[in-house]
Order: structure tokens, then C-alpha cells, then sequence
């Protein structure tokens, strides 16, 4: 992080775990980072053909919202009120709703209209300082509608200046027509989908839904076995629910990252640890379900696991299109720090992705992808829920807001 600019008044000793450099500049040549560190220090001469000059503002490296579901039909109101009323999302999806009504809505919409329809989010996230976003398929759940998904979340990166990162996710509920066969339905993904995805170039990575309501860790596993063999990185929705296993699973994989972890034990924090696979935190998710059990932060710190932080965006279980927001959750629902939740934007988003040669911290060829925010300490950036002190907006060089 560099603070621009002298700065009465700020706590020095604010955020020293993070890098913080006062008095700061960066330089961009090509879209990358070619000069990041004490104004004093820039070389002799050197002059740029635009600077932006701040005065105190705070500049951090672009955030990455690195879990979400944002490309969806519709929206799961009806069900939330249902929720409201006493019924369990469990229920809810057992009883057909939950992912597979947003699974109907899926397959019922045209290209365009998800692309519309995610642009509203996207540009939300967006006004927060998201310079790199990861979206999710998951609710087509066959060849077709996965890939119409993924298209469209690529399609995304054309659309705004904005990176974009795709993961496929058909593991994620066992469609109708599988007619309860999830056995049948992971071959499938196995032998047809993910074929198909990986031949369209269309998937950076591939996830699973590892839950009692979903998958078991065997039928994970031969998805993740699959993707190793198209040379395709995975990931895990993991012990959102209950304890089964999948952060142990993921870590045995060398997943990227394992998510939401709630139920997490000391085993597959310690196995998370030992693999580099990083915990992404979802507290969106964790609110909305009312979950009690947070994820074990201490047992994560005590192993060295990496902790990222995201909005899990997705029309059930977080319908939310705020990354700061759930920046301040992870604070203070989750106990993390103010150093640990910009690390878990950044560079441990960055991780989580499998970018962190790219993107997530400042430094000389990394992208140029920056947020500036007009802030006296970096705690003010998520501090006040609803407020948004982003001043300007950076992607590969350009300001973009
Ligand atoms: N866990 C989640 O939080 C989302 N998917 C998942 O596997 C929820 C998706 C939804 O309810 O639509
Ligand atoms: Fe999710």
C-alpha cells in the first residue's frame, strides 16, 4: 500500500504488516507497474506523459472479488422470505428450490440478457475498486447452459475494464433430469462437460460443492482427477455446512484455495497449510444464512493459511454487491484484522486465483491495476457499512473512474 502525499495526523504505525510506503509513487509503463515505492526515490528525470498527483489519499493494489457466482437470472427473493418464515436452505433445496430455481431461470435466458443482467453487479463491484473479478458457472448444470455461462462471464472482461477469471462449477447441485443419479451426473461432467469447457478454452479453473446437500468427497474427487488431466487448477465450496472433509480434500489436491470453511477442523486447516491452499472467507454468505459457526481463524493463522475475502455474489445464499461490505464483515464477524482483510483482497485473493505473479500487490511487473481511496487510515476504506471512499480507479495503467 502508498499513501500519496503527506498526511497530518495518520497512525504511522497503521498497517505495518502491510508494505506501507508514505510519501509514495507509482509508475506504469505498458499497463504493468515499472515504478512503486518513496517519491524521493524516483529516478532522476523521469517524466510520464500523464500523473495523476493525490495529496494523502491512500493507493492500494486493485481488489479481487476472487469467489463469485455473478452471472444468474432473476433473483431468490421469494425465497429468502420463505427463509424469513423459518424454513432451512437445506429444506429449500431438497425441496427443488435453492440453486435449481436459479437453474431454471438459467437455462430460460438468453446470452444477452445474463450479460445485462451481471453488468448491474459487475458495475457495483466495480464502484468499489474491483480491478479482477472471478465468476462461477453452475447454474446451467449441462453442456450447453455451462458453457452459455462461461461465455458470458468472459464476455464480461470485454465489456468493462475489468479482468475477468472463469471457473467451471458443475458439480455444484444434481439437475432434474439426472433424476437422482449423482453418481451418473458426475461421469457426465467428467467424460462431457468438462471436455467441452476445457477444449473452449472457457474455464481458468475448476470447482465442486462439497456438501451433504451436494457432493461427497469421492464424486469430488473423480472431478478433480478429471480436471488434473486436462491440466486444469481446482478449488472447493468446502465445509460451508457441515464438516465433510473438503478442505482436506482440496489441500490432498493442491487446490488453489478451499471456501467458506466454517466447519474446517484443526486437520484440514493444518493440511491446508502444509498444501499453500488458501481459505477464501465468504461472512456474505455466513450472514445471510445466519450460520453460528464461524470459520476457525485462529487455527488458520496458528497453520499459516492464507485468508482471502470475498462476496460469494450469487443470488441465494449472498445476494450482495458490495466487496467492501464484506470486507467489513470478515472484520467484524470473523475477527480478522484491517492488515488481514486488505491482504485478503489483494494478495491473497491474488492466491487464490493462482495470479499472485500478476496481480494483488504493488510491485514492479505486477499489473498496473490500482484503487485510490480518499482515506486518512487504511481501516476507513471498509469501515463505515454503506460508504464508499474509492477516488479513483486504475486497470492496466488507465484511470477508469
Ligand atoms: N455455496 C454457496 O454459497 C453458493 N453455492 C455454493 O455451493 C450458493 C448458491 C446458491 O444458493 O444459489
Ligand atoms: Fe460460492
Amino acid at each position: 500500500m502508498t499513501q500519496a502525499g503527506a498526511q497530518p495526523g495518520a497512525d504511522p504505525a497503521a498497517c505495518a504488516g502491510l508494505g506501507v510506503i508514505r510519501d509514495g509513487a507509482i509508475g506504469s509503463i505498458d499497463g504493468r507497474i515499472a515504478f512503486a515505492g518513496r517519491r524521493a526515490d524516483l529516478p532522476a528525470g523521469t517524466a510520464a506523459r500523464d500523473t495523476i498527483r493525490l495529496d494523502g489519499q491512500w493507493i492500494t493494489p486493485g481488489f479481487i472479488d476472487c469467489h463469485t457466482h455473478i452471472v444468474y437470472a432473476g433473483n431468490r427473493a421469494a425465497e429468502w422470505e420463505m427463509r424469513l418464515g423459518g424454513a432451512s436452505y437445506q429444506d429449500i433445496a431438497r425441496a427443488g428450490g435453492g440453486i435449481l430455481s436459479s437453474v431454471q431461470a438459467v437455462r430460460a435466458a438468453s446470452e444477452e440478457s445474463l450479460r445485462e443482467q451481471a453488468l448491474v453487479r459487475l458495475d457495483r463491484l466495480m464502484a468499489e475498486g474491483v480491478t479482477t473479478l472471478e465468476a462461477k458457472s453452475g447454474y446451467g448444470l449441462d453442456t450447453a447452459n455451462e458453457l452459455k455461462l462461461l461465455r458470458v462471464a468472459r464476455s464480461l472482461g470485454d465489456e468493462r475494464a475489468v479482468r475477468l477469471v472463469t471457473s467451471f462449477l458443475g458439480a455444484h447441485a444434481l439437475p432434474p433430469e439426472a433424476a437422482g443419479d449423482r453418481d451418473a451426473f458426475i461421469a457426465r461432467i467428467c467424460t462431457e462437460m468438462l471436455p467441452a469447457v476445457a477444449a473452449a478454452g472457457l474455464a481458468d479453473a475448476v470447482d465442486g460443492f462439497c456438501e451433504g446437500i451436494a457432493f461427497s468427497p469421492e464424486q469430488i474427487e473423480r472431478v478433480f482427477n478429471a480436471a488434473r488431466a486436462l491440466g486444469l487448477p481446482v478449488k472447493l465450496h468446502a465445509d460451508q455446512l457441515t464438516n465433510g472433509g473438503g478442505a482436506a480434500l482440496a489441500a490432498r489436491h493442491g487446490a488453489l484455495s478451499a471456501d467458506h470453511v466454517e466447519y474446517t477442523d484443526e486437520a484440514g486447516a493444518a493440511a491446508m497449510g502444509a498444501a499453500g491452499t488458501v481459505a477464501v472467507l465468504l461472512p456474505g454468505a455466513f450472514y445471510m444464512l445466519r450460520e453460528r459457526q464461524a470459520p476457525p481463524v485462529e487455527t488458520f493463522r496458528r497453520y499459516g493459511v492464507g485468508m482471502a475475502v470475498s462476496t460469494d455474489c450469487n443470488p441465494g445464499t449472498a445476494p450482495l454487491v458490495s466487496l467492501l461490505l464484506a470486507m467489513h464483515m470478515a472484520a467484524t464477524l470473523f475477527g480478522l484484522t484491517v492488515d488481514e482483510v486488505l491482504k485478503g483482497v489483494t494478495f491473497e485473493a491474488a492466491r487464490a486465483l493462482g495470479l499472485s505473479d500478476t496481480i494483488g500487490s504493488l510491485e514492479v511487473g505486477r499489473a498496473c491495476d490500482l484503487a485510490i481511496w480518499s482515506v486518512g487510515r487504511p481501516a476507513e476504506i471498509f469501515h463505515i457499512l454503506g460508504h464508499n471512499p474509492l477516488f479513483a480507479r486504475v486497470f492496466a495503467g488507465n484511470v477508469t473512474a
